[in-house]
């Protein structure tokens, strides 16, 4: 049976871990994201009105049994428990949760620092120093943690590819677009860890634009990207 259907809006922030955990499932499943039109099946307003959402908020999941599944974590762990990506055995499973719930710290980390792409200039502005603040001391400490439990040959856990390893591989992605992708360098295991699932077909394949969800476009930006962006 299939996975169901994904749905969220064309960026990345809390969509790109899962489309990647919905393509490395091996299950088949769709998706599209929506659009601010009024009305029509891919008018966010229509959805959010509709009450279909059980937070009112995206990702959600629609199962091929008919539940609608809100909250990216519970997504996350549905499509997990489908797909059988817990791990191998009861460490496995403890591991990937970590990762999972460090995803999450990550994306708070990047909301609260206001670089979400489409913040004005001047939220970003009195957030200047506490970005700085992020990238010389807060991302590297939470990266080092990161390292010490990278520790088994392939990864985090035995296979490397766990639900909450390939979800926390989104949210490095994404913090790395941040804080640069030399960010990763004085953390070799880690780093050789996320290069290995960067590279992996399923994960290639959200990334290029090429998933059931289409093309999800970077939504966290450090200054030279958010000058580019909204030049453009
Ligand atoms: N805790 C929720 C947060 C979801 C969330 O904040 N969704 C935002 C976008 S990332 C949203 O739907 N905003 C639009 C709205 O509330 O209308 C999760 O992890 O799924």
């Amino acid at each position: 049976m299939s996975l169901g259907e994904l749905i969220y809006f064309p960026v990345q922030a809390k969509g790109l871990q899962l489309a990647i955990l919905a393509e490395a499932s091996g299950l088949e499943w769709t998706g599209f994201t929506v659009d601010k039109s009024p009305a029509g099946p891919k008018s966010w307003p229509a959805i959010k009105a509709s009450g279909a959402s059980p937070f009112g908020q995206l990702p959600m999941l629609r199962t091929p049994g008919g539940r609608v599944v809100g909250q990216s974590v519970a997504i996350a762990n549905y499509i997990a428990h489908r797909a059988s990506m817990h791990g191998a055995g009861d460490d496995d499973f403890a591991l990937s949760q970590m990762c999972l719930a460090e995803g999450e710290d990550l994306y708070s980390l990047l909301l609260g620092a206001e670089l979400a792409r489409w913040k004005p200039r001047e939220v970003r502005a009195a957030k200047a120093a506490a970005v700085r603040g992020l990238i010389a001391t807060t991302v590297p400490d939470h990266l080092a943690k990161l390292e010490a439990l990278c520790a088994a040959p392939l990864g985090f856990t035995s296979t490397g590819q766990t639900a909450g390893e390939l979800y926390l591989f989104g949210m490095l992605y994404q913090t790395a677009a941040v804080a640069g992708a030399a960010s990763l360098d004085a953390t070799p295991r880690l780093k050789a860890w996320f290069d290995r699932t960067k590279a992996l077909p399923a994960v290639a394949k959200v990334l290029e634009g090429r998933s059931a969800i289409g093309s999800l476009g970077q939504y966290f930006m450090n200054d030279a990207d958010y000058d580019r962006f909204n030049a453009a």
